[in-house]
C-alpha cells in the first residue's frame, strides 16, 4: 500500500483493545502500537485525552484520523484491505446483514452481560435497547448456530466484535458455557490471526 498514511494502535492489555489488535492482524497492514498502563492512569494523561476526550482504548489512528470505539475500528480495518473480504462491500445485500450483527455486539451483547455481571436489577425490556438478557443470548445462539461464521461461510468483522464479546463473556461468568458458543469462540479462537495476538500479548500477560 504506497502512501497508506501510519496506523497506530493504543493499546493496553488486558483491556478491549485487544480485538483490535487481533482485527489489524486479520488485515495484515502494517501498525505500530503505543501501549498504555491503564494501573498509572495513563489514559488520563493530557496527550492521550487530546485524542480521546473519553480516556479509553482502544484508539487507532490513520494518519490524521482518530477512530475510537472498538466496532468502528474493526469496520474502517476491513474496509481498508477489500481484498481480504472481512466485509461485505457497500451495495452487498450482505452488507446489511454484516452491519447488523456487527451493531448487535456493542449495543445489545455488551451491555446484557455487563448488566448482569454487575448484578444490575432489570430495567423495563421495552424501553432497554437489549431487550433483556435471555433475548439476547437466544438471538446470539441462533446466529452463531450455522456457522462457521455470521455470515456463514464469509468471516468478517462482525465476527471478531460478536466473538469478542462471547470470548469476554464466557471467560467472566457473564455467558454460560453452551457449546453452540464454545464451538463458535473456539472456532474464531483456531484463526491464525487471533493466535498472533495471542503470542504477541504473552510477555504482557
Ligand atoms: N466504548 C468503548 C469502550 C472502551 C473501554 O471501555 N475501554 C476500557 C478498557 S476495556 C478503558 O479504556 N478503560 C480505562 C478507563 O476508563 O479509564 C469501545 O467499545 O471501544
Amino acid at each position: 500500500l504506497p502512501h497508506h498514511p501510519e496506523i497506530v494502535l493504543y493499546h493496553a492489555f488486558p483491556s478491549r483493545s485487544i480485538i483490535a489488535l487481533w482485527m489489524l492482524e486479520e488485515t495484515g497492514l502494517p501498525f505500530r502500537i503505543e501501549r498504555l498502563d491503564l494501573q498509572k492512569e495513563e489514559q488520563r494523561s493530557p496527550g492521550f485525552m487530546k485524542l480521546n476526550t473519553m480516556g479509553k482504548v482502544p484508539v487507532l489512528t490513520c494518519g490524521e484520523t482518530v477512530i475510537t470505539e472498538t466496532a468502528a475500528i474493526c469496520a474502517f480495518l476491513a474496509d481498508a484491505v477489500p481484498e481480504r473480504e472481512l466485509a461485505p462491500p457497500p451495495g452487498d445485500p450482505r452488507r446489511g446483514t454484516y452491519y447488523r450483527w456487527l451493531f448487535f455486539g456493542p449495543s445489545c451483547l455488551e451491555p446484557a452481560i455487563t448488566d448482569r455481571m454487575m448484578e444490575r436489577p432489570p430495567a423495563s425490556s421495552t424501553a432497554l435497547g437489549y431487550g433483556d438478557y435471555d433475548r439476547v443470548l437466544s438471538t446470539v445462539r441462533g446466529v452463531v448456530q450455522p456457522g462457521p461464521y455470521l455470515l456463514g461461510q464469509q468471516f468478517t468483522a462482525a465476527d471478531v466484535v460478536l466473538g469478542s464479546g462471547l470470548r469476554w463473556g464466557m471467560m467472566f461468568g457473564g455467558v454460560p458455557e453452551e457449546p453452540e458458543f464454545r464451538a463458535y469462540v473456539d472456532r474464531l479462537s483456531a484463526r491464525p490471526a487471533w493466535q498472533r495476538t495471542e503470542a504477541r500479548e504473552k510477555p504482557a500477560a
